[in-house]
């Protein structure tokens, strides 16, 4: 089995210690770490179509999730790259009534090394923390949300409303996450949407020049 294949196998069945060694295996081999980063993406699709079709419950996704972000933690120094640039302050959060955190923590990540100060309010945060946080960081220049679940976009549309009405300014506010579409991100009134992190860290740069 090839390298990045022995990582995805064990991403998909869990494999919590066994992960992090191979993704460093596999940057002492020169791979390159966003292959890595996409071998690991591949094994959540096929953990979450498994889900979908009942083979699978929530422990094993949850296991999976977990070995993905151990993995993640081996490929952040080298996906963050050179921080020296300054391009401003992003709040970043999961939306209410989510908890799904590997793909918003790869988004900050991504835009952290573009040169972003990154504050992480983390999963599951109310409209009213959102606010609170751009109120507290009156220099934010991003506001980044993420969902994963369907059940969860009416928590984002909500969220950007209450921004938006809370009369505060001098940010752009960019949405993602897997059932998030541009269609959508211009119906809740964003600013931007990008399907991934790479697409993110361009986006906000975008945004801010
Ligand atoms: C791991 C996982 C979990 C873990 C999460 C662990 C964690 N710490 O995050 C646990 C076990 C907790 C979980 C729980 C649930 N899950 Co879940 N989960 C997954 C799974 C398998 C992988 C998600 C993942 O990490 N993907 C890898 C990352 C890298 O990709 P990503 O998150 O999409 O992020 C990328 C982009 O979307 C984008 N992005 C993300 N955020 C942002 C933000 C911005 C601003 C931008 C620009 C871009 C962006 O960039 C990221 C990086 O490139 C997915 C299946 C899948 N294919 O995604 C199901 C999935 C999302 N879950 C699902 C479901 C149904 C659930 C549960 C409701 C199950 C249940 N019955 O309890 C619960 C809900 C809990 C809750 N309230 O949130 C469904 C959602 C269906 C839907 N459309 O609504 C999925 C699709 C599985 C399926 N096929 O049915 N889950």
């Amino acid at each position: 089995m090839s390298k990045l294949a022995e990582i995805k196998a064990n991403v998909e069945a869990g494999k919590t210690k066994v992960v992090p060694g191979l993704v460093q295996e596999a940057l002492d081999a020169g791979f390159d770490a966003k292959e890595i980063l996409a071998a690991m993406v591949d094994a959540m699709s096929v953990v979450g179509d498994k889900f979908s079709a009942g083979e699978i419950f929530v422990p094993e996704m949850l296991i999976a999730g977990k070995a993905m972000q151990k993995g993640v933690d081996v490929l952040s120094p080298v996906l963050a790259g050179d921080k020296s640039a300054s391009l401003g302050k992003c709040i970043i959060g999961t939306v209410k009534g989510d908890l799904h955190d590997i793909g918003k923590n790869l988004v900050a990540l991504m835009i952290g090394s573009t040169g972003f100060e990154m504050i992480d309010l983390g999963v599951d945060v109310s409209k009213e923390t959102f606010v609170e946080a751009i109120k507290e960081n009156p220099d934010t220049n991003i506001v980044a949300l993420s969902a994963l679940l369907s059940t969860t976009m009416p928590s984002m549309k909500e969220t950007v409303a209450a921004i938006r009405e809370s009369g505060l300014t001098g940010f752009k506010i960019i949405v993602g996450g897997a059932p998030i579409t541009q269609e959508f991100a211009d119906e809740i009134g964003a600013d931007a949407y990008a399907p991934d992190a790479g697409g993110a860290a361009i986006k906000v740069k975008e945004l801010v020049s």
